[in-house]
């Protein structure tokens, strides 16, 4: 096996690997003598994690308010937690799959089923020395990257609690704070957005993302632009627009924006490249940007200067770091997306955004922007000056309230070794916490 370090990040992640690799050789000397200290030697040399147990939920959560992007409105989401046990240690991760295929082709739905039918019994009882090994698992499986980062990143908390390091070290992270910005909802009016902008601001936001669509873009951001000339301020559109609106997307240009978040088809990197050409705004890819493959073909047809990594959309830890990769590879900064997570997906996100080319402030923002109250404890918070500190404890670092998790459940699944799946829907009547 050739490992190639391409930085001190990678570096630190192979050095993990070819421990395990050692390991591996190890268990096949002992079980090649049949040497009766194996089993000992073994407990103390082979790390594999064994998946013991999968537990699927659909948790109903309302949001403080509605958000509105270009392709809808959104207040009760209907979230998928994972919970994973592995050499008795639980690990936690979040489907980030929205309501209705209206972002990406992706739904709560769709999560449950490829989780049930595919993912999970895939898993189940399998001995893996590391979540890196996770993806060849599921090679079979197109798409479904929400579906699939929901279960890997679960074994990612695992793994780090088994290392006893908090999961930004085993990612090859290294900042001790990440930058914060928002993104903000389409509003009624260019003065209700400008309030809300201000708001933020004062909360101490570095960078403010407005949401855009036809009917509700220029006239807005020249406004929150006229009060605020001096903050770093982007727009997402959400693929509302197509090529034929370059002369428009043009005008945007004057207001000297850090970025124009996804303005054309969720699908269309070459159009991207085509309208990149024309504007001198950046264009940042979000929908579009899969896998590492997209990221190399959008940044070589210069279809961007800016890629989001949502960590859902991408399929989960190893390929979001495959992406920041290549991203820095070829100079382009990365931020991290955010997709109205629960705590869960919001400490993966932190843990995420430590590694080196996150040189952009992230749409990871406060619990308390979206939920009375979150089912994590600390909840996420920002520090006056926009950051959120990375926890040090070992895995995600923060605790998952579990009865106030029971309580928001509405249906769950349960997987363990050697057993027929179990599944419970506690009540039929559909409980949003607030
Ligand atoms: O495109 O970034 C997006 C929310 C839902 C779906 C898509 C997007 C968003 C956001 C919200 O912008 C980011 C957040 O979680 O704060
Ligand atoms: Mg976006």
């Amino acid at each position: 096996m050739i490992f190639a370090a391409r930085n001190a990040e990678q570096s630190h992640h192979i050095q993990l690997r070819l421990r395990d690799e050692f390991e591996k050789c190890l268990k096949n000397v002992f079980a090649a003598s049949g040497s009766n200290c194996t089993a000992n030697s073994l407990r103390m040399h082979w790390r594999a994690m064994k998946i013991e147990m999968i537990t699927l939920r659909e948790l109903r959560m309302r949001l403080k308010s509605p958000f509105e992007t270009s392709f809808g409105v959104t207040q009760e989401r209907r979230i998928l937690l994972v919970e994973l046990v592995a050499g008795g240690i639980s690990g936690w991760g979040e489907v980030t799959a929205m309501e209705n295929p209206f972002f990406n082709s992706e739904t709560t739905d769709t999560a449950w089923h490829v989780i049930s039918d595919f993912l999970a019994p895939q898993l189940i009882g399998r001995e893996l020395a590391s979540a890196v090994e996770v993806p060849a698992r599921w090679a079979g499986v197109r798409g479904h990257e929400m579906a699939k980062a929901g279960v890997e990143n679960a074994l990612w908390d695992v793994e780090a609690q088994h290392r006893g390091l908090p999961l930004s070290t085993l990612l090859g992270g290294r900042r001790e704070e990440i930058t914060c910005g928002v993104s903000i909802g389409i509003c009624e009016t260019p003065q209700s957005l400008t309030r809300k902008v201000e708001k933020e601001v004062r909360s101490g936001y570095q960078r403010i993302k407005l949401k855009i669509k036809p009917g509700k873009d220029f006239a807005f951001v020249a406004e929150v632009r006229k009060e605020f000339p001096d903050i770093l301020l982007s727009v997402d559109a959400n693929s509302a627009y197509d090529l034929g609106d370059s002369a428009y997307l043009k005008t945007f240009d004057q207001f000297n924006l850090l970025m124009i978040e996804q303005p054309l088809q969720w699908d269309e990197i070459h159009a991207h490249a085509k309208l990149q050409r024309m504007i001198s705004t950046a264009i940042c890819l979000d929908e579009c940007i899969t896998n590492s493959r997209h990221a190399n073909a959008a940044i070589e047809l210069g279809a961007c200067r800016i890629i989001n990594i949502k960590l859902g959309r991408v399929g989960g830890h190893y390929s979001a770091q495959q992406v920041h990769d290549v991203c820095q590879e070829h100079a382009i900064p990365v931020w991290c997306g955010g997709m109205l997570e629960s705590g869960i997906g919001r400490a993966h996100n932190i843990a995420m955004s430590t590694l080196p080319n996150f040189t952009l402030p992230g749409d990871v923002s406060a619990s308390q922007r979206y939920w009375h109250e979150d089912i994590v404890e600390p909840e996420v918070e920002v520090t006056p000056n926009g950051t959120i500190r990375v926890p040090r404890d070992p895995g995600l670092g923060f605790t998952v309230k579990r009865a106030f998790v029971d309580r928001l459940t509405a249906r769950s699944k349960n997987w363990k070794e050697n057993q027929a799946v179990s599944i419970s829907a506690p009540n039929n009547t559909v409980a949003f916490d607030r």
